[in-house]
């Protein structure tokens, strides 16, 4: 017999309803509810099979990775017991109660020596909703620290700010995704989901379709070249000067009488502000500033109007604009633009942006956050503590207050106020971060370092102790997609026997540590306490259970008990309490000079970073997937032809690619898509591929999100021109 289970894909928050099946040879499991497993595991062949599944977001599609993730269940290199490193600095197996007793120890060694706030914790937005939830009350009760923050604060921060700042809630997208089908006109910023999220392109077929489809990217990335088929348009701006083109963009709105006055006067506040800032931003010195024709600027004003007239018009944002140091502001100015055209709140147009973890919307909503308490709470606000307090039974004294944004908290590691004792909860820091040589020697600089994961990533690596956590398929819990709608992930496989869920490991180290409150390692369980510590907060959780998810009900948040949902927000009033959406001026900010460049053989050139179709943030996961790795095996620097023939680079050439902060050796690849002045690195890989030794740690001042895509850095051809070692990291680890 082959049992099946529904659930959704391990990596973005698109979360596309996949079914995973047992192959029906394996021996049937004894566990109710769990598929078969295998009796003797096949190393090289996946113990599930996946397929898509109809639902409204992927319609059934896959993407190369989700059709490949079950390979990763079972992969040779997976960690299957903790691991701790010794003296020669080689990780050993050890078991779960040493391993547990020495990460009490090493807790509690720290605070006695540097108190409390010396524990840290760095979390992520993969996490499901019951361990981020689990994660903040573990980090605030039993460890006792303020110290928590995690990867969303590179993810979707500046979006999150400004979504508070203009609606006073942050859902990125605040109506279903099939919603944008019927749109005449999408204007989509800095965002390439015909590679980060390839079944997202089927709901921007209408618009393409309408000629409405307006993609704004420095490169002509998969998603620009889509345009051309319907009409569309591509624009080109330099690197870092979205929010000047979207003051363009606003002043043709005003001065051209295309603006919803109805609108602005009744939902909104702010307006007379908003025209004063964009007076000076006429087409054409937003051209001369953005390298943008006046006349794609006036063009798409007026498609986004008479879309809204229409079918419907929504403007999108995507990491590409956001993770700057002005990427707060820079969303404020697309949700002014998309105020002044009334499209936030109607029924058939409107305002997102496009979450990027599998939990991101849900791993920001309920307490990992450096700020924050269950249920987009503020730590800060005195009715939230009491709130929160009264659900874990603690006198409200005992939750600490703020603790520090991620890139500062790495910035502190090993410092003598900083963190000493670290615990990383699905992130891979060392690969991921602004200034990652920076991190690496904050990460060796700790007294102790632990990591739960299931392989040996570049930060596990570093670690003291390695504890070996379970995988997608194997666990029960919910996420929240890129909607706000809440799903279920469902186990599918049982884990291996040295792998233990992160609720159990809390719980237990709960436990050893004598932590007040409950820690549940039953992940319904910790899902209801979490709806009783969301009630009445901006994320409400509270009508929302298990049993519902399984019959297929839709459940979009805020979900009070007693209510049905809310799939489209804003429809009656904006979350402030006038009901009124707010809209605040904005202007570019002067950027910081860059270092010198003391190299006369390189050329200076702005290098953005991104994604490519293969492969998964830091790479952790889909570089150990064969297929993935054999299809993009390596970082390449796409450089214009015209700057490359400048410096005798042709495709292949090793390049190097420098600053102040470090230096990736790679190959060049030549590509008309990117502006001459510009390169593009991946982030997916590690070592001398790794583009984050180039990022600088500089954050934007209201959402800590740091510049992962405006660096100055300087290129040339590399000195010596004969083959790197590719993913050394990975093949040694793998190979031991
Ligand atoms: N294959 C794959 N899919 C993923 C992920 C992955 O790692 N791999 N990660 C997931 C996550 S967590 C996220 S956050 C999303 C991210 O999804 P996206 O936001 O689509 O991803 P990026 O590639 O980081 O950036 C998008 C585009 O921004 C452009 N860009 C760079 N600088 C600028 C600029 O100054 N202005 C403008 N307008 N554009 C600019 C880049 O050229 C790039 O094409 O993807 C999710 N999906
Ligand atoms: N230069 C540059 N840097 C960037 C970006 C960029 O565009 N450019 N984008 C940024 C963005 S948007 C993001 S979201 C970050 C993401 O970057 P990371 O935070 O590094 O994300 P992942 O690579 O997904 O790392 C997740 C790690 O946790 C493990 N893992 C997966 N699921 C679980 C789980 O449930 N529990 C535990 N304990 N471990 C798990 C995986 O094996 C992997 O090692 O990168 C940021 N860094
Ligand atoms: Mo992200």
């Amino acid at each position: 017999m082959t049992k099946s289970a529904d659930t959704h894909c391990p990596y973005c928050a698109l979360q596309c309803a996949m079914t995973l099946k047992s192959p029906a040879e394996l021996t049937p499991a004894t566990e109710p509810g769990s598929v078969p497993v295998p009796a003797a595991p096949a190393p090289d062949l996946p113990l599930l099979e996946v397929s898509g599944r109809d639902f409204p977001t992927n319609r059934g599609g896959l993407c190369r990775k989700g059709w490949t993730s079950a390979t990763l269940l079972n992969h040779p290199g997976r960690v299957t017991e903790p691991l701790l490193k010794g003296a020669d600095g080689i990780h050993r197996p050890i078991g779960w109660d040493q391993a547990l007793a020495l990460v009490t120890t090493a807790v509690k060694d720290t605070r006695a020596k540097y108190g409390a706030d010396a524990v840290g914790v760095f979390g992520g937005g993969g996490l499901t909703n019951e361990k981020a939830y689990q994660l903040g009350k573990f980090a605030r009760l039993a460890l006792g620290t303020s110290r928590i923050d995690y990867n969303g604060r590179f993810c979707m921060s500046s979006a999150a700010a400004a979504g508070m700042r203009a609606f006073g809630v942050d859902r990125g997208l605040p109506f279903p995704l099939e919603d944008l089908d019927s749109a005449s006109t999408i204007l989509m910023l800095g965002s390439n989901v015909a590679e980060t999220m390839p079944p997202f392109v089927q709901h921007l077929k209408g618009a393409r379709d309408a000629g409405g489809l307006i993609i704004v990217d420095p490169r002509r990335s998969a998603t620009a070249a889509f345009t051309s088929d319907g009409g569309g348009l591509h624009l080109q701006p330099l690197p870092g000067t979205d929010l000047t083109l979207l003051l363009g963009l606003s002043h043709v709105v005003i001065h051209e009488g295309l603006a919803d006055q109805d609108f602005i006067d009744q939902r909104t506040s702010g307006y007379q502000a908003v025209v004063r800032s964009v007076n000076s931003f006429w087409p054409e010195r937003v051209q001369s500033l953005t390298g943008v024709p006046a006349e794609l600027i006036r063009e798409t004003a007026r498609r986004l109007a008479d879309g809204a007239r229409k079918g419907g018009s929504y403007i999108l944002t995507g990491r590409g604009v956001e993770q700057h140091v002005d990427g707060t502001d820079t969303a404020t100015a697309a949700i002014n633009l998309s105020l002044l055209l009334g499209l936030p709140g109607s029924r058939r147009s409107g305002y997102g942006t496009l979450t990027g973890q599998g939990n991101g919307q849900g791993g920001r909503e309920h307490g990992q956050k450096a700020d924050q308490l269950p249920g987009y709470r503020k730590i800060t606000d005195p009715a939230a503590r009491a709130h929160v307090a009264g659900v874990w039974g603690v006198p409200e004294e005992l939750i600490p207050g703020p603790g520090l944004p991620a890139v500062q908290l790495l910035k502190s590691l090993g410092k003598p106020d900083g963190v000493r004792c670290l615990f990383v909860h699905a992130s891979n820091i060392a690969v991921a971060s602004p200034d990652a040589n920076s991190v690496i020697a904050g990460l060796r600089s700790l007294d102790f370092l632990v990591v739960c994961d299931f392989f040996m990533s570049e930060t596990a690596a570093e670690a003291d102790l390695i504890l070996p956590v379970l995988q997608w398929a194997e666990e029960e819990g919910t996420l929240t997609n890129l909607e706000g709608r809440v799903l279920r992930r469902r186990r599918a496989l049982q884990p291996p026997a040295g792998a233990r869920s992160e609720l159990w490991i809390m719980a237990r180290l709960a436990e050893a540590l004598e932590a007040p409150s409950t820690y549940s390692e039953d992940p319904e369980t910790v899902f209801e306490e979490l709806r009783l510590a969301s009630a009445g907060g901006l994320a409400d959780y509270s009508g929302i259970d298990y049993a519902m998810l399984d019959r297929g009900e839709a459940a979009y948040w805020p979900y009070p008990a007693g209510s049905t949902g809310t799939p489209r927000l804003f429809l009656d009033a904006f979350a402030h309490s006038d009901g009124k959406a707010v809209m605040t001026a904005v202007t570019p900010r002067r950027r910081r000079t860059p270092a010198a460049n003391p190299d006369a053989a390189a050329k200076t050139m702005t290098l953005i970073t991104g994604r490519l179709l293969e492969h998964y943030q830091s790479g952790a996961q889909t570089r150990r997937v064969s297929e993935l790795l054999a299809s993009q095996p390596e970082a390449k620097m796409q450089i214009h032809p015209a700057a490359a023939a400048d410096m005798g680079i042709t495709a292949g050439s090793l390049v190097s690619v420098a600053n102040e902060r470090g230096e990736v050796v790679c190959r060049a690849e030549l590509s008309t898509a990117i502006r001459p002045e510009t390169v593009f690195l991946p982030f997916h890989f590690p070592e001398l591929e790794s583009a984050n030794r180039l990022t600088e740690a500089a954050t934007d001042p209201i959402s800590g999100m740091p510049e992962f895509k405006f660096n100055k850095v300087w290129v040339r051809l590399a000195a010596n021109q004969l083959d790197q070692p590719q993913n050394s990291v990975l093949q040694t680890t793998e190979a031991s």
